[in-house]
């Protein structure tokens, strides 16, 4: 287990506190809970504020249909109920730990929508492994986008990691010339980014596939995650996010960024019920400081103890 992410995020209750608002609490004003059992209404009701609280209709679906199932089901315990099948849910997309080995070559390869905060999460991530006194390499993949390598390269700088660049270059070309060099100079870590958008998508996953065929062809055993990145604002669509871009390249892991803002997080419970993929790394504002560990303990409660 890599250790430097594991401080904690205060602000957790305050990032999701309109999660908090829209999910347990809307939840809960659909029963009285002093009901014995709960009323046809209710339960359309409760199906209803959890689909749109980014659950997903499948995920909401089961909730309320267990309810439905089980004859002594009482609404005052609906806020139990949901706690601990949020957390079963959660534990069962697998461990948030970040996958990384010592001493050996770790690459990251990263994903996900336009804007979604890719670029901003490698520098992040090179800045924490920096930290760590890691020896860290940026593969500059997007390079469709005129302004991106210059982005990466001014984040590498301040983060203090080395850049593999080449204008215009293919991308997949760009990560094989990565893999070269670091193994010849014993890196420890590559972060790959890719483009978020292409002339279409269909082009867009192709390219991304080509990408992951060079790491899946030079280092298979190097490569430590497949992160897809989703802004936290997206609510629903992170789920069809997460679905393309799985099919594409195999995800291993999500990174929710800009948990910061007027976040739902809530889509972490509908990414990790359908795609049993674990949130590994959340986004808290703009800055190379502003990441930090999933603690799906710290999230659960504070969606229920706001
Ligand atoms: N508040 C906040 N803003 C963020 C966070 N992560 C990224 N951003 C901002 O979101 C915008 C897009 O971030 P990028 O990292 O460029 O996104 P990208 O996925 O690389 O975008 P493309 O390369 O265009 O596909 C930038 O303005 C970032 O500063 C976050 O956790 N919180
Ligand atoms: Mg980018």
């Amino acid at each position: 287990m890599f250790g430097f992410l594991k401080d904690k995020f205060d602000n957790l209750k305050n990032a999701v506190s309109n999660t908090t608002r829209t999910l347990v609490d809307s939840v809960l004003s659909n029963v009285d809970e002093s009901d014995e059992q709960y009323s046809e209404f209710a339960l359309d009701d409760i199906e209803d504020t959890l689909i749109s609280a980014d659950l997903g209709v499948n995920y909401a679906a089961e909730l309320v249909d267990n309810l439905r199932a089980k004859k002594n089901a009482k609404p005052s315990e609906l806020k139990n109920y949901l706690k601990e099948e949020f957390k079963k849910t959660l534990s069962e997309a697998g461990s948030t730990d970040l996958n990384y080995k010592d001493s050996e070559l770790n690459i990251y390869f990263i994903t996900g929508v336009n804007g979604a905060g890719k670029t901003t999460l490698i520098a992040k991530m090179a800045y924490r492994f920096k930290q760590e006194g890691k020896k860290v390499l940026i593969a500059a993949g997007d390079t469709f986008r005129a302004a991106a390598e210059e982005q990466l390269n001014i984040w590498s700088e301040r983060a203090g990691a080395d850049i593999v660049r080449r204008d215009k270059a293919d991308p997949a070309s760009v990560v094989y010339e990565a893999i070269e060099k670091a193994r010849k100079e014993a890196y420890d870590v590559i972060l790959i980014d890719t483009a978020g958008r292409l002339q279409n998508k269909f082009n867009l996953m192709e390219e991304l596939k080509k990408i992951k065929k060079v790491v899946d062809k030079q280092a298979p055993e190097a490569l430590r995650e497949s992160i897809l990145v989703i802004d936290a604002n997206t609510g629903q669509n992170g789920l069809q996010q997460a679905k393309v871009f799985s099919e594409a390249v195999d995800l291993t892991s999500v990174a929710l960024t800009k948990l910061d803002g007027s976040a739902k997080g809530a889509i972490i419970l509908a990414i990790a019920k359908e795609m049993k993929l674990p949130v590994k790394l959340i986004g808290i504002g703009e800055k190379m400081e502003d990441l930090k560990a999933f603690d799906p303990e710290d999230f659960i409660s504070a969606l229920f103890e706001a």
